[in-house]
This record gives structure tokens, sequence and C-alpha cells, in this order.
């Protein structure tokens, strides 16, 4: 009895390890069974609970978790002898991926390179970056036509034909592993294509499959669920159910969160739990290291609210956990929540819970700050949610990130906004108008994404490079605004690189890729202005990221400068406290990490002038005796009678020596 339980728990541990013996004797050899049950009595418990409490009631809900523990067997005893040295390895190490030599890349693979050979062909250019954790957009066979970048899955154990085989995937997966690059894969959990086995069979009446998905006859419930329910995408996908003619006899209402192709999964069947930890296993034993979480918050539904991040999400996330931990432990899983921060942490685990969800998360929070502050120049509503949202617990890391492929939605409280001086509806208007290039004098080149005419709110879209300033710039041929785009995405890219957690690139920042308009030719892609990022990778324009006298080659050295200094030093390393600090000057952010051989105090003046702070403020971030910056090393900090001062859009790395 090595590990603790209460009593009917373990009453209930010792008759599962005394009926279900037999299923692991002879298939595995008496070691790895020795390792099974050690993990399963580890893990039993956050299994036990997260189960009772979604499916206890049921009556067949032993039947239920004696399928889990078969599935949890088979996929075990199949894990390839190379991942269970990993699942060892990454045991001894649980911070494995919170090393500051960390630098994550998003792409999809056939922009990147035509298919998943031509990602391989492509590595050393990730390494001559620093990559060490790649996330392949959706890869798996998608629906016919539209298919929402390839989140409306129709087969999960096929590759997309066009980018090569489950073969070629499971190559790649080794090289990386060899080259010492993690290998992140979208598991899309909320909803599959219409076009998917299981919806076709539901759509065939076949009762099994009806219960997969959540259906209505008429409309009476799904018009009580629709009045707490918000829309996702307004503009083309309005609502949140879709009917479908002749679906078991007269038709029925399927609830479809995201466009009419995408159906929701019904979470209180416990099949459907039990297929999609099937699939988590499957994607384990390919190789794959980071399991995203797509659409994380809307698992569960509940009327009367906006059924988005329920209790029951949590349950299941610890459920899906708690099983992958049994069967490969060197597995951790991202959450793609993107929800205010209260909600947020607890994706990650909240005191009582973690270890028990999500390792890592997407950091929206800081993502919207850093936008906002860049078009307002200000500091001081960035500072102040910082100050506001809850610390992360010791064994998660936030993935931080300026853009990704889908839109940026100007996610900030009413509260907060009112808190520092804003007024809520202008202020978001004003990023609106700013990063669509309506304001006057902006220098940005964005779409807006999804207006929805009831409530007057829309989303942004476009390429770290125009939202920042490239695009016009190039447009006018003006040098020094070239100058000003190319210190704003080195800004941004500098708090993002000096942050702890996984720094996110997205595919083409490293080079100041612009806004893609071809999308508006496809049919299939013209209604969704978020491909206006994601771009075509422009080999072309690669091939000048070493001549430091081109666009290209400033941004991409300017960034593996970053990365680099990144990486050699321990103190953005693991895990820290984050400290922000009001620097007296609302156009300079300020924050500090403190470990214990060390602190980094970062300073950023989010404007095209240069600013002064107190020199002081070094002291107050935690810094004694010399001050270093580490992006500026051999040069003396800039500071002169009592006044540190930053360069237009500088940032600095401070620490002490
Ligand atoms: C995710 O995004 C994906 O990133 C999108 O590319 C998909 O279209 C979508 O799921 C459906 O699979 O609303 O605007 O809180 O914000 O799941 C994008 C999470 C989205 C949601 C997120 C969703």
């Amino acid at each position: 009895n090595i590990f603790c339980m209460a009593p009917e728990v373990r009453e209930a541990f010792e008759h599962v390890k005394e009926v279900e013996s037999h299923r692991l004797e002879g298939r595995l050899d008496p070691r790895d069974i020795d390792v099974f049950w050690l993990r399963f009595e580890r893990y039993f418990d956050d299994l036990y609970y997260s189960l009772t409490a979604i499916y206890g009631e049921r009556e067949d809900a032993l039947v239920c978790f004696g399928a889990l523990f078969g599935r949890m067997v088979e996929a075990y005893s199949q894990r390839p002898v190379a991942l269970k040295l990993l699942d060892l390895e990454r045991q001894f190490t649980p911070q494995w991926f919170q090393r500051s030599h960390m630098v994550g890349y998003a792409c999809y693979s056939d922009l990147f390179a035509e298919t998943l050979l031509g990602v391989r062909d492509k590595l050393p250019y990730l390494e001559e970056l620093g990559v060490t954790y790649l996330h392949l957009m959706p890869l798996q066979e998608p629906r016919p036509g539209a298919n929402d970048g390839g989140y409306a899955v129709k087969d999960y154990r096929k590759v997309r034909p066009d980018l090569g085989t489950l073969v070629d995937l499971i190559a790649l997966a080794d090289d990386l592993r060899g080259r010492g690059i993690s290998l992140c894969l979208d598991l899309v959990l909320n909803h599959v294509a219409r076009e998917h086995a299981w919806a076709l069979q539901a759509q065939a009446g076949e009762e099994r499959y009806l219960n997969y998905f959540h259906t209505f006859p008429d409309r009476l419930l799904p018009d009580e669920y629709e009045r707490t329910l918000p829309e996702i995408f307004p503009e083309e996908a309005p609502g949140n159910f879709t009917w479908v003619p002749g679906m078991g006899g007269e038709g029925r209402w399927v609830w479809t969160t995201f466009n009419t192709f995408q159906w929701d999964l019904n979470y209180t069947n416990p099949e459907v739990f039990l297929e999609i930890v099937e699939l988590m296993f499957f994607l384990a034993n390919l190789g794959v290291d980071v399991l995203r979480l797509d659409a994380a918050p809307f698992l569960w539904k509940r009327m009367g609210t906006n059924c988005q991040n329920q209790p029951e999400v949590f349950q299941l996330i610890q459920a899906f956990r708690a099983s992958m931990r049994i069967v490969a432990p060197g597995v951790i899983f991202k959450a793609e929540a993107i929800v205010p921060p209260d909600a947020l942490v607890r994706y990650l685990g909240v005191k009582s819970t973690v270890g028990k969800q999500c390792e890592l998360a997407y950091n929206n929070q800081r993502m919207v700050q850093l936008w906002s502050a860049l078009a307002t120049g200000r500091t001081t509503l960035f500072t102040y949610v910082m100050h506001r949202s809850p610390q992360l617990l010791i064994g998660c890391a936030p993935i931080n990130y300026l853009r990704n492929h889908d839109d940026i939605g100007w996610a900030m409280t009413d509260e907060d906004l009112q808190a520092v001086g804003e007024t809520p509806y202008l202020h978001r208007r004003f990023l609106n108008d700013f990063y669509s290039g309506r304001f006057a004098g902006s220098f940005a080149r964005g779409a807006l994404f999804q207006i929805n005419p009831h409530t007057g709110d829309a989303r942004v879209t476009g390429s770290t490079a125009s939202l920042a300033g490239l695009e016009l710039a190039l447009e006018q041929g003006d040098d020094g605004a070239i100058d000003l785009a190319i210190a704003r995405i080195l800004l941004l890219h500098g708090l993002i690189l000096g942050a702890g957690g996984i720094p996110l690139l997205h595919m083409g920042d490293e080079l100041g890729l612009l806004n893609d308009t071809s999308f508006l030719e496809d049919p299939l892609r013209a209604a969704d202005s978020r491909w206006l990022n994601r771009p075509r990778m422009d080999w072309d324009r690669a091939l000048r990221r070493h001549d430091r006298r081109t666009v290209e080659g400033r941004i991409f050295q300017g960034l593996s400068h970053q990365i680099r200094t990144r990486k050699a030093t321990t103190l953005l390393h693991g895990f820290s406290l984050l400290q922000p600090l009001w620097t007296g000057n609302e156009h300079v952010l300020g924050y500090s990490r403190k470990r214990p051989e060390g602190t980094v105090l970062v300073f950023a003046n989010f404007t095209s002038g240069a600013q002064a702070i107190a020199a002081e403020m070094t002291r107050w971030g935690g810094l004694n005796g010399e001050v270093v910056n580490l992006l500026t090393p051999g040069r003396p900090v800039p500071i002169d009678q009592g006044t540190l001062r930053l360069a237009t859009y500088e940032v600095m790395w401070l620490t002490s020596v």
C-alpha cells in the first residue's frame, strides 16, 4: 500500500486487480505487468473519483470501467519499446517540457513543406531556428469540401492522403524524437465531421450512434439552450444547432457549436469517452508527445449556462489524463481553452487538482494584452491584469504566443477595463479599428473576423508582421517605418521568449511573412478570414535569412538571438513566480521572474520614442549588484543619473551578476 487511498477506493482497486489480472498474464512480460499495476495503483483514485462523478449513477458503470481497463491493457501492450523508455525518462524529469530550451513552432504540413516527408526534409531549418517542439496542424483525414482548416475530422486513424500515410507520420515522429523535438498533434475531441462513421450511422438512425451526439426532434430544447449560448461563428454558422432532414425518421436538430458540419459529441455517453480515450492511446503510440485538446471548454453542456468550462469538463480531463498516465505517461496535454484567466487556470489544475489536469494551456491573456498594449502604447491594463491573474502552480506551464491560425478576440473583462479608466466598448472598438487599419494613423493591416450584428462584437485576423506595420511600411517603401515594424516584431517576440512556459512561434513569423489574401479566390475558404494568417511558406524569402541587410534576415537573426539567449539561461527554465511591476511610466511594461538561482527582470518600451524609468526599479524588481541585459551582453545597461533608458520598442531581459 504505497499510495494512500480512501478505504472504499482501495477496496475498489483490490477488486479490479483481482478480477482483471488475468487480462495481463501471458501478454506482457512480468516486469511490464509490475509497472502497469504500479501506475494503475498510483492513478486509480484520479480515475475512480472522476468517472464515478460523471458516470457512477449508470447501471452499466462497471461494464464501462471494465471496457476502459481492457483498452488500457491493449494500448499498453502495444506501446513501442522506445516510447516506454521515453515514459521512464520523463517520469524522472517531470519538468521536461518546462526547460528553457523549449521553443515551439506551429505550422500546416502542406503549407510548410507539402507533405510529411517534406516536413522531414525541412527539419534542419527548424533546428537552425532552435525549435524543440513542433505543432503540426490537423493532419488526419478531414471531410471533403470545407473542413474548418482540418478541424472537421472524418477518420482519426488516417492521415490526409495528400500529406502521406500513417507510416510517414510514424517515421516523422521517430525522426523528431531522435533530434529532441517534441511532436504536438491536435485531438479534435469536441466534435467530428458529419461524414465521420459515427455520424453517418447516427444519420442512418442507428440507436447506438444517435447516442453519440446531442440530437433533438424539435426546437423545444434547442431554443431553451440558445437563450444562454453564445455564437462562435455568427457570420457563417449562426446558432448552435443544425437541422438534419430524415435523421431518425422525420429529421433531428443536431448540436453543432462550430460549423454545421461539425457535430458535437455527447460525453454523457461513456461510450464516447471510451472512443476518445482509445484515440488518445492510438496517437500516443504513434509517438506523439503533446495532445492539443481542441475546444476543451465545450465538452459538457448544461441548460441555463454558456455550456463552457462546466465542472464535468474537468472530470473528463482528469479521467483522460489518469488513463494516459497509466498507459503513456510521457505524453502531456495542452488545453486549447480561450477563456478568461480564472477559468483558464482550472485547465492547468487548481490547488486540489494540480497534476490531474493539463500540463500546458494557451496563454490567450498575454497574447491579447500584447496586441492591446502595442496599439495604445500603454501598459497599464496589461500590468493590472497580470496582477489580477491567478499564479500558476508547479507542474504546469503556459504556451506564450503572438499569433496562431485563429483570430484575436479581445478577451478583456469590462471590470478590468473600467478599473484602469477605459470604456470597455470603446477600447474593444478601438482595437478592432486599429488592427483592421480603419483607425487614422494606424500602422496595422488586418481584417475583421465574425462581426456579430446583434452584439457589435468582432475579432481580428492578420499575420504578426502585417499587424505590426510591416505590410504598410513595405508598401510605402518607407525605411523608417520598416525599422519600426521590425522593432515591434522583435519587441513582441522578446516578450514571449523572455517569459516562462513554452514560447510558440507561428510559421512565417520568423521571416515576417505578410497577410496572404489568396484564400479569397478559394470558395471553400473565402468566408473565413482566419486564412489571412495561414500563408504558404516562402522558401525564397527564407534564403535571405542570413543576410542582415534584408527584412527577413533582420527578423530571423533578431529572433534567433533571442532564442539563443533564452536557451543559454536557466533563469527562464521551469517554474517560477511572475511578479508584475508598476514601472512609473505607463509606456514601459515590467515584470520579474524569480528562481532560486536568480531573477530575470523584463522591461519593455511600447512606444516608438525613447522612454525612461527610475533605475531604482531594478532593485524593486529584485536585482542587486551590477545589472546586465542578457540580450546585449558586453554592453553596459544605459543607467545614468538614476535613470534607466529604453530605446524605441526596446525589450530588456535584465539580471544581476
Ligand atoms: C478551435 O478554436 C480551433 O483552434 C479552431 O481553428 C477551430 O475552428 C475550432 O476550435 C473548432 O474546432 O472558437 O475561434 O475556447 O475558442 O476552441 C476559434 C476555445 C474557436 C475556442 C476554440 C476555437
